[in-house]
């Protein structure tokens, strides 16, 4: 099997403990951190969801495969993550309350501030008060947010009112696998992305 096949399996099975020995020889082989992350790591994750929703996988497999992403992905951030850039803003970053999916928000976190964002990362499982707070506190132009459940995705609609309410001078972007870009504009959010990449330009057209 290709190194990016043996991720995915990787992913697929749980495998914590060997996980990161495969990234090691997979970025020996040349392949690139956003490479081992698109093509394997995150379909992996997906394909254990999609197993999950459909009552092939159950809690225990859906938890050891969230350990086994998160493994890789602390052994990839100082890969992914490149010089100081010309500083273009400040984004106060969280997962919404009540959730604690926080591997796609990590994988933004390290894509904006490779690209000259301050990026305040508020964590997972983040009350709306604490993130209008930071916001003010660090002059955040961006309020980020991730949400991966429906349950939890309305959060976001209550910060955008109290944004709205408090006169905030900051953008909301929003994302997560739960979320839509109808939903971001539904809830009058000023942007939405799809994935990390996209979300450095949303953020940047924030700015501008
Ligand atoms: Co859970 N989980 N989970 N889970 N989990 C989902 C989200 C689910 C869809 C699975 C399913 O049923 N098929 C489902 C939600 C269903 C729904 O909402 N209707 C679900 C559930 C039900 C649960 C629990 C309730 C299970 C239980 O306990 N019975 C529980 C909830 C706990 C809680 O939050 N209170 C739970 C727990 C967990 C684990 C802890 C085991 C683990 C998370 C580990 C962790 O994050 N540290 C986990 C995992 C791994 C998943 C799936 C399989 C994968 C999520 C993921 O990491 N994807 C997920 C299935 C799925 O999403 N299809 C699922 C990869 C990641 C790179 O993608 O986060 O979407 P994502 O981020 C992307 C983009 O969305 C975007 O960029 C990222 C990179 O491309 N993006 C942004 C993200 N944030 C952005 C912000 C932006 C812009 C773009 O702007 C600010």
């Amino acid at each position: 099997a290709t190194p990016l096949e043996i991720l995915y399996q990787a992913v697929l099975s749980g495998d914590k403990d060997n996980i990161v020995s495969y990234i090691e020889t997979a970025l020996a082989e040349g392949l690139s951190p956003m490479e081992l992350l698109d093509k394997a790591l995150i379909p992996g994750i997906e394909e254990v969801g999609r197993r999950y929703g459909a009552g092939l996988y159950f809690l225990p497999q859906l938890m050891m495969a969230g350990e086994t992403m998160t493994r890789s992905f602390e052994r990839l951030r100082p890969e992914l993550a490149r010089g100081p850039a010309k500083k273009v803003g400040t984004v106060v970053l969280a997962t919404v309350k009540g959730d604690i999916h926080d591997i796609g928000k990590n994988i933004v976190s390290v894509m904006l501030a490779n690209h000259g964002f301050e990026v305040i990362d508020l964590g997972k499982n983040v009350d709306n008060e604490e993130i209008i707070k930071a916001a003010m506190e660090h002059r955040a132009q961006i309020i980020g947010l991730s949400a991966l459940m429906t349950t939890t995705m309305v959060h976001m609609a209550d910060l955008i009112n109290r944004v709205k309410e408090q006169g905030l001078n900051c953008k909301v972007m929003v994302g997560g696998a739960a979320v839509t870009a109808q939903y971001a504009r539904e809830i009058g959010a000023d942007g939405y992305a799809v994935d990390a990449v996209e979300a450095v330009s949303v953020a940047k057209s924030l700015v501008s």
